[in-house]
């Protein structure tokens, strides 16, 4: 099978200094050889090298002026992946990190994630450089209206939906949709995470941090396990973090974990769910805070403990949700968590774990849900906002949140399956990227050569 190999060598030559990109290139490919083996078809119509390219890439200049009145300047992306299935639909990123390889990996691994999902939705993404990080609500209102100056001509609620990620909240959301409809005179379903006020759906914050957990729920039942009194660990402290750790309590598992990038919190007796969202969703301020309300948990900064794990991974715990960003949980953290005793581990985080450590999991062959499976709740449930708008309807929040549990149940179901029909059951990885992946790339054929 030497085109997968030719195909992600000319990859690095034709998108030089792309890292993260390879990583989740190389992972769905190499899960594909059964695929390629047994149905020649996807051969025959180079889906391969297809797929691998963007429909379209946006790169654009974002100015802006900060609060001094000094004149501010960062790059903005959109990347319009895969089409085959519906309109482009992916997050905003905006974090001092983001780069065209970070947009491009998450961009490609939204295209199964959506598909996986069932709806009729297509795969993108975008983001911006641009670091949230003490800026001033002025700020990110002046760097948001500026942002979708650019971006307005490319999106449109039957061509491409944005919506949130990694510093874009309901805030930012409402930044955006305000300048759009500025800029275009329309009212329309555009943009997903919108506030419940002006056409956003009931259960939609909730649910990428609901769906991880239950995709949990339908590892662990056809374990005969369930989540009732295992210690959880989770890590990040943002949107799906939050989200995670409430359902987990109302599932009566104990969450004792939370972080951000500078360490981690931990809580023996649980994690204080208000006094979270409180810090986080109202002060947002640092994790550290939480503190002064509970003195008896404590903070393990990253500073003092430069080793190659991350101290959240060490903790004893039954089920493990990585809830923060890319390659944040390595081989070393892998090994901790295997060496307590982890069973189950659920990705809230897009390729939180690094591809020697996804290893070290199937080896170990403990319930591990991906996260273009496990986190499809909340792309899902933007998918529903965006039939409810075009039918000028809103919904109860009980209707979107069964309609979310059927879809996560049908997602494990349909990995589940297609990792058995490949002879490797215990693989969800191998599941989803072919579950994923044929239903795009059947989509691709029948639509011809575009
Ligand atoms: P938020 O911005 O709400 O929270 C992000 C959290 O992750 C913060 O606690 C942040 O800490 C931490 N974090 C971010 N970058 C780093 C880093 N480089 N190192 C360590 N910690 C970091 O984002 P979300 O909760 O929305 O997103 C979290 C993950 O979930 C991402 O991988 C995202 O792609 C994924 N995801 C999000 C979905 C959504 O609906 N929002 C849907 C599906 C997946 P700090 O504040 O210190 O930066
Ligand atoms: O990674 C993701 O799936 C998201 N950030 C959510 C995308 C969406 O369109 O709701």
């Amino acid at each position: 099978m030497t085109y997968i190999h030719d195909t992600l060598e000319g990859l690095r030559h034709s998108s030089p200094a792309q890292s993260e990109f390879y990583q989740a290139a190389e992972e769905v490919l190499e899960c594909l050889r059964p695929l390629l083996e047994s149905d020649p078809q996807y051969h025959d119509h180079s889906i391969i090298e297809r797929i691998v390219e963007p429909e379209r890439q946006i790169m654009f200049r974002v100015c802006w002026t900060d609060d001094a009145g000094r004149v501010r300047v960062n790059k903005g992306y959109r990347i319009q992946f895969n089409s085959a299935l519906g309109p482009y639909k992916g997050g905003l990123r905006f974090h001092a990190s983001v780069n065209a390889s970070i947009i491009k990996f998450l961009g490609f691994e939204q295209i199964f994630k959506n598909a996986l999902t069932g709806l009729p939705i297509g795969g993108g993404k975008g983001g911006s450089n641009f670091d949230p990080k003490g800026k001033s609500d002025a700020e990110i209102m002046r760097f948001c209206q500026a942002y979708m100056s650019e971006l307005y001509r490319h999106i449109g609620p039957t061509t491409d939906v944005p919506a949130g990620d990694i510093g874009v909240g309901a805030r930012e959301i409402g930044y955006l949709y305000g300048q759009y409809k500025r800029l275009t005179g329309r009212y329309e379903g555009v943009l997903t995470g919108k506030r419940l006020n002006w056409g956003g759906s009931l259960g939609r914050k909730e649910a990428t941090g609901y769906g991880a957990v239950y995709f949990a729920q339908n590892m662990l039942a056809d374990r005969g396990e369930d989540l009732r009194g295992k210690t959880c660990l989770v890590s990040g402290a943002g949107n799906v973090a939050i989200y995670t750790i409430e359902k987990l309590y109302q599932l009566g598992a104990l969450p004792v974990t939370c972080s951000d990038s500078r360490g981690t919190l931990h809580d023996p007796q649980g994690i204080d769910l208000e006094t979270l969202k409180r810090l986080k969703e109202v002060e947002r301020g640092p994790l550290t805070h939480y503190l002064t309300y509970r003195p008896d948990a404590r903070y393990l900064s990253r500073e003092d403990d430069p080793g190659e794990g991350h101290a959240v991974w060490r903790i004893p715990a039954d089920v493990a949700f990585p809830c923060a960003t890319q390659n944040e949980l390595t081989v070393a953290d892998a090994e901790a968590l295997i060496s307590n005793g982890v069973t189950c581990l659920s990705e809230g985080a897009n390729m939180p774990t690094t591809a020697k450590a996804v290893d070290c999991f199937l080896d170990a062959r403990i319930a591990y849900g991906p996260g273009k499976a496990a986190n499809a709740g909340g792309v899902a449930t933007s998918q529903l906002e965006m039939a409810q708008n075009s039918s000028m309807q809103q919904w109860t929040l009980e209707k979107v949140d069964n309609k979310l549990q059927a879809i996560m149940a049908d997602i494990y179901r349909s990995c589940a399956d297609t990792a058995a029909e490949f002879g490797a059951p215990h693989n969800l990885v191998l599941g989803a990227n072919i579950a994923g992946f044929r239903k795009v790339a059947d989509a691709m054929i029948e639509q011809g050569v575009c």
